[in-house]
C-alpha cells in the first residue's frame, strides 16, 4: 500500500535531485575545473516547482518513467528556457503570469510565450492530478458540473472528447468563464489565462504526456486520468 505522505515531495525525490545535481557538477568540474554551468544556472530564476508527489506516485496510470521525462526533462526545459530568455532583461524578476500576459500574441516574443506558458501549464497539470484521485467530485463541485454538463459522467465524456479531438499537441481544460463552467481545448502552449478564463483542471495531450505508457492510445490515457487521477479538490479550490 502507498502511504498518504506521498502527497508531499518525498525525501527520496529530493535526494535523487541532489544526486543528479551532484553528478552534473562533478561532470562540469571534471571537464573544466570550474563549475561555471552550475553557478550560471543557480543565478537564474527558478520557475520549476517541486512535483507535488513522488515520481512513482501516479503509477500504474502514469509510470515513474513518464513522469521522469515529462517533469524532469520537458517541464524542466521549459522552465530553464524561460529563465534564460529573460536573464539580464527588464523582464527578469517577473512572474510567469506577467511574462505570459506580456508576450501573448507578440510575433517577436513567441519563444518566451511558448516557454513561459508551457511552464505554467505543466505546473497546473501536475496539480490537476493526484494519487488515488478520480471517483466522485465533492458535492459543491458536483452540483456545478451537473448544472453545466447534466452530470459528472457527461462532463467526463465531453472532457475526454475535447482531449482526444485536439488535433496535434495541446491541452484540454475545465475553466470558469464568469459563473459558467466550460470545457475548452488549446493548441501547443496556448493557455486559458490569455482569454480571461479561470482554469480549474487541465490534461496535457502532447504525445510526451502519454506515449511511453499508452503509445498512440490517447483516449485510454485521458479516460484513465479522469477515472483514477483527476484532482477534484484542486478544481474546487480554483473555483474559489
Ligand atoms: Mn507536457
Amino acid at each position: 500500500m502507498k502511504s498518504p505522505d506521498q502527497h508531499a515531495p518525498s525525501a527520496r525525490q529530493t535526494n535523487r535531485r541532489s544526486l543528479l545535481l551532484a553528478a552534473g557538477g562533478a561532470l562540469i568540474l571534471g571537464a573544466t575545473g570550474l563549475p561555471f554551468a552550475a553557478r550560471a544556472a543557480s543565478q537564474h530564476q527558478n520557475f520549476l516547482p517541486d512535483l507535488p508527489y513522488a515520481l512513482d506516485a501516479l503509477d500504474p496510470v502514469l509510470s515513474a518513467n513518464t513522469l521522469g521525462y515529462h517533469y524532469g526533462k520537458h517541464h524542466k526545459a521549459y522552465a530553464d528556457n524561460t529563465a534564460k530568455l529573460i536573464a539580464g532583461t527588464p523582464q527578469e524578476g517577473q512572474s510567469l503570469a506577467q511574462l505570459i500576459a506580456a508576450s501573448a500574441g507578440k510575433a517577436d516574443q513567441v519563444a518566451l510565450f511558448n516557454n513561459a506558458a508551457q511552464t505554467w501549464n505543466h505546473s497546473f497539470y501536475w496539480q490537476s492530478l493526484r494519487p488515488r484521485g478520480g471517483g466522485e467530485p465533492p458535492a459543491e463541485l458536483r452540483q456545478r458540473l451537473e448544472a453545466a454538463f447534466g452530470s459528472t459522467a457527461n462532463f467526463k465524456k465531453e472532457f475526454a472528447s475535447a482531449a482526444t479531438t485536439q488535433f496535434g499537441s495541446g491541452w484540454a481544460w475545465l475553466v470558469a468563464d464568469g459563473d459558467r463552467l466550460k470545457i475548452i481545448k488549446t493548441g501547443n502552449a496556448d493557455t486559458p489565462l490569455t482569454a480571461g478564463l479561470k482554469p480549474l483542471l487541465a490534461i496535457d495531450v502532447w504525445e510526451h504526456a502519454y506515449y511511453l505508457d499508452y503509445q498512440n492510445r490517447r483516449a485510454d490515457y485521458v479516460n484513465a486520468v479522469l477515472d483514477k487521477l483527476i484532482n477534484w479538490e484542486f478544481a474546487l479550490r480554483n473555483l474559489g
